[in-house]
C-alpha cells in the first residue's frame, strides 16, 4: 500500500482548515483557544483515503505568520502541498512564504486550491488566476493544476480531489529502506501509558519492540505501542503519521524538534558544512557570521553562518557555507534546511545539508571549496571516497559510510568495490570488525612506521627493534589497537618489517658490533654463564669490567633483545641457559613433589631469599607455578 502525506500551506484566513475538514470530516483545530479566536496556531492532523485507495495524512499548517516557525515543523516530509490561495483576498504575504518554503525544502509536488470561489465573480478569478500564475513562475508549482471551489457550497471539490489523485499518484514513494527517522513534532501523555509522540515517519520502518534513540539528548527507550491514524499497529513505514508510546521517559525530557531514530546512527552535530541559496527577495545581504534562526525537520535553532569564499552573500546568489548552531542537531546528507532572519523572523533562504558531521573549527580553505563541491555533485563513489579522507586513520564501516553518504547499503558496497579496484580503498582489519581506509591515509601510515623504524635504527643501531607499544604510540593518536596490529601484518607480509618478540623492526636491519662491543658482549655473556643463580647486578659488572657505561648499556640491551639475557625482575638477569635449567627443574621437582615453597627454592638453586623469591614470582607470570598461600604450585 502506499503511503504520503499531503500538507496544507497558505496565507491565514485563507480556508485551509475548512478545505481539510470538507475533505476528510476531521476539524483540525483542536485547541480551545483556536476555536475561540478562529485561527490555527499548532499543526493540524487529518487523514484521507484517496478514491485509489493511497492513504495519504494531512499535516494543516497555520497561515499566521507569527507561526510560520510552526508551519516549517510541518513541511518536513510533505510529498505533496496544497497551496490554499482565497479567491476573494488573492496572492498575500505568507502565500508567498509558504511557497518559498516549500520550494527550499523541496516539495516535489502540489496543487492550487482556489478557495472561496463562492465570494467571487468570474472576471475576478481569472484576474486571480494571472496572479498566481505570476507567482508561481520558476517554482516547483509552475504549471501546476489550480482548482477554484468553495467549502461553503462544495463546488469543486470532486474537481480538487481528482487532481490530488493525479498528483498523489505520481509522487515518488518515500524509501521504507532508508534509514529510520520520525523529526518529533508533538509530545504528549496519554493516561495509562505514559509518553508520545508523533511525526511523520521520514524514512525507514518502525517495529513495536525497537529500541529507539531520542537526539540529540540520546535518550534511549523500546517502542511499547505504535499509532497510525488512531489506529493501533505493529509496525508502520515511512511516509505514515506515526504516534509512538516510549515507555520510561517523561514528556519534559522531549520536545518537539527532537529526532526519533535507531540508537548509534546518527550523531547530533553543532556544525553543519551545507549548501545555501538566499532567496531574490531577501531584504538584505548577508553577512559573515550573521546570526539566524535555522529550521531542520521539525527544529529550530539559533546559528551563525560563516561564509568560506565571500565577504557577504547577496540575495538570489547561492554558495558553500559553514553553520555553526548553538545547540546540536542531526542531520544526513542531503537535508533540506531553511533559514530566516534573526530579526524580523522572516524566511531568507536555505539549502542542503553536505556533512553533518564536520570538524567544528574551519577556515576557509580552497581544498575544502573542492570537498564540498564533490560532496554536493560528485557520484556516488567520489562522496564516497571523500568521507573515506576525511575519516583519516580509523577505517569506516560499510554502515556508517551508508549513514555518511546516505545511499543505499548495495550503493556503498559498490562503491566501496570500485575504490578498491582502483585501489584508492583499502579494506582494513579482520572478522567482522572491517572497515575501508583511504589507500592515502594506509600509504601515509606506512610511510610513518617506517620512518619512525629507521629514526629508530640510526639512533640505536645495536637494538633489534622497536616494542611494539613504543611504537604504537609515536603514530597518530587516532589509530585503534586494531587498526595497528592490521597495519603491522600488512607490512610485514609485503616484506618491509619483521616482528618478533614484541619488537618491530625494519627488515634491512642488522644490528652490527664493532670490535670492541663484540669483546664486551663475550665478556657479559661469560659473566651471567659463571654466576649461576646469583648474579651481579648490571651495573656492578659494569664497574668490574671497567666498561664506559655508553658502550656497555646498548650492547647489554642486545643480549636482552636476542633472548641470551632474561631479565627476571628489576636487575635480576640469567643467561639463557640458566633460566632454562631454571624452568626444567622446578617442573622436575613437581614430578615427585607437589608444591615448592621459598626454603625448597633456596635449597634447590643454592640462593638466597633475594634471588629465591623473585624466581618464584617470575615463574608465576609465566604461568608455570601458581601460588596457594606459602607454597607454589604446578599452574594446572
Ligand atoms: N464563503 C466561504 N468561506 C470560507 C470558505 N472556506 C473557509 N471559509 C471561511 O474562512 C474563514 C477562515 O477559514 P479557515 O479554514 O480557518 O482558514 P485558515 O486560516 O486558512 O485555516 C472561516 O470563517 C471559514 O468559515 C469557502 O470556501 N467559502
Ligand atoms: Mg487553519
Amino acid at each position: 500500500m502506499r503511503h504520503l502525506i499531503i500538507g496544507t500551506a497558505g496565507h491565514i484566513d485563507h480556508g485551509k482548515t475548512t478545505l481539510v475538514k470538507a475533505l476528510t470530516g476531521i476539524d483540525t483545530d483542536r485547541l480551545k483557544e483556536e476555536k475561540e479566536r478562529g485561527i490555527s496556531i499548532e499543526l493540524g492532523f487529518a487523514f484521507l483515503t484517496l478514491p485509489d485507495g493511497t492513504q495519504a495524512g494531512i499535516v494543516d499548517v497555520p497561515g499566521h505568520e507569527r507561526f510560520v516557525k510552526t508551519m516549517l515543523a510541518g513541511v518536513g516530509g510533505m510529498d505533496l502541498v496544497i497551496l490554499v490561495i482565497a479567491a476573494d483576498e488573492g496572492v498575500m504575504p505568507q502565500t508567498r512564504e509558504h511557497l518559498h518554503i516549500c520550494q527550499l525544502l523541496q516539495v516535489k509536488r502540489g496543487l492550487v486550491a482556489l478557495t472561496k470561489a463562492d465570494l467571487v465573480e468570474g472576471e475576478w478569478l481569472e484576474m486571480v488566476r494571472g496572479d498566481i500564475a505570476g507567482v508561481l513562475q520558476g517554482t516547483f508549482l509552475q504549471g501546476c493544476p489550480v482548482v477554484p471551489c468553495s467549502a461553503t457550497t462544495g463546488q469543486g471539490l470532486p474537481e480538487l480531489l481528482q487532481a490530488i489523485q493525479v498528483q498523489a499518484a505520481a509522487a515518488e514513494p518515500k524509501r521504507t529502506e532508508g534509514i529510520l527517522r520520525l523529526p518529533i513534532d508533538r509530545v504528549f501523555t496519554i493516561k495509562g501509558f505514559g509518553t508520545v509522540v508523533t511525526g511523520t515517519l521520514w524514512s525507514g520502518t518502525l517495529r513495536v519492540g525497537d529500541e529507539v534513540a531520542i537526539l540529540p539528548a540520546d535518550l534511549r527507550s523500546r517502542v511499547r505501542r505504535l499509532q497510525v491514524h488512531g489506529q493501533t499497529v505493529e509496525q508502520t513505514v515511512a511516509g505514515q503519521r506515526t504516534a509512538v508510546n516510549l515507555p520510561g521517559l517523561e514528556v519534559s525530557q522531549i520536545q518537539r524538534g527532537d529526532l526519533l531514530c535507531l540508537p548509534a546512527m546518527l550523531r547530533a552535530s553543532e556544525a553543519f558544512d551545507a549548501t545555501l541559496t538566499l532567496l531574490p527577495d531577501a531584504p538584505r545581504p548577508l553577512k559573515n557570521r550573521a546570526r539566524i534562526r535555522f529550521h531542520l525537520g521539525t527544529s529550530e535553532h539559533l546559528a551563525r553562518v560563516v561564509l568560506l569564499d565571500r565577504e557577504e552573500f547577496q540575495p538570489g546568489e547561492e554558495a558553500y557555507v559553514h553553520l555553526r548552531l548553538e545547540s546540536p542537531a542531526a542531520a544526513l546528507p542531503h537535508d533540506r534546511y531553511v533559514i530566516r532572519s534573526y530579526s524580523p523572523s522572516v524566511t531568507i533562504g536555505g539549502g542542503s545539508i553536505l556533512d553533518p558531521n564536520p570538524p567544528r573549527e574551519r577556515r576557509p580553505r580552497p581544498e575544502m571549496l573542492e570537498h564540498l563541491r564533490i560532496l554536493e555533485r560528485g557520484s556516488a563513489t567520489d562522496r564516497v571516497e571523500r568521507h573515506l579522507l576525511a575519516a583519516g586513520f580509523a577505517p569506516i564501516t560499510l554502515e556508517a559510510l551508508r549513514v555518511r553518504s546516505d545511499l543505499s547499503p548495495a550503493a556503498v558496497a559498490e562503491s566501496v568495490q570500485e575504490l578498491t579496484r582502483r585501489g584508492a580503498a583499502v579494506l582494513a582489519g579482520s572478522k567482522g570488525e572491517s572497515g575501508v581506509l583511504h589507500a592515502e591515509r594506509v600509504a601515509q601510515l606506512e610511510k610513518e612506521v617506517l620512518a619512525h623504524l629507521a629514526e629508530f635504527h640510526a639512533k640505536e643501531p645495536l637494538r633489534d627493534g622497536l616494542a611494539k607499544e613504543e611504537l604504537r604510540s609515536r603514530l597518530p593518536a587516532q589509530l585503534a589497537p586494531a587498526t595497528y596490529g592490521w597495519m603491522l601484518s600488512r607490512l610485514t607480509e609485503a616484506e618491509k618489517i619483521a616482528v618478533e618478540r614484541d619488537k618491530v623492526r625494519l627488515v634491512a636491519h642488522r644490528p652490527t658490533l664493532s670490535v670492541a662491543e663484540a669483546e664486551l658482549k663475550a665478556k657479559i655473556e661469560a659473566a651471567y654463564r659463571q654466576a649461576g643463580f646469583q648474579p651481579v647486578t648490571p651495573d656492578s659488572l659494569m664497574a668490574s669490567l671497567g666498561a664506559e657505561r655508553k658502550l656497555f648499556q646498548p650492547v647489554f640491551h642486545r643480549l636482552v633483545d636476542d633472548g641470551l639475557l632474561v631479565r627476571i625482575k628489576e636487575d635480576i638477569f640469567l643467561s639463557r641457559e640458566r633460566y632454562d635449567e631454571l624452568r626444567e627443574r622446578v617442573l622436575h621437582h613437581f614430578q615427585t613433589q607437589s608444591s615448592i615453597n621459598v626454603a625448597a627454592m633456596k635449597d634447590l638453586f643454592g640462593v638466597s631469599r633475594k634471588y629465591a623469591i623473585p624466581f618464584l614470582e617470575h615463574l608465576d607470570d609465566a604461568r608455570i607455578t601458581r601460588r596457594q598461600g606459602d607454597e607454589r604450585v604446578p599452574y594446572k
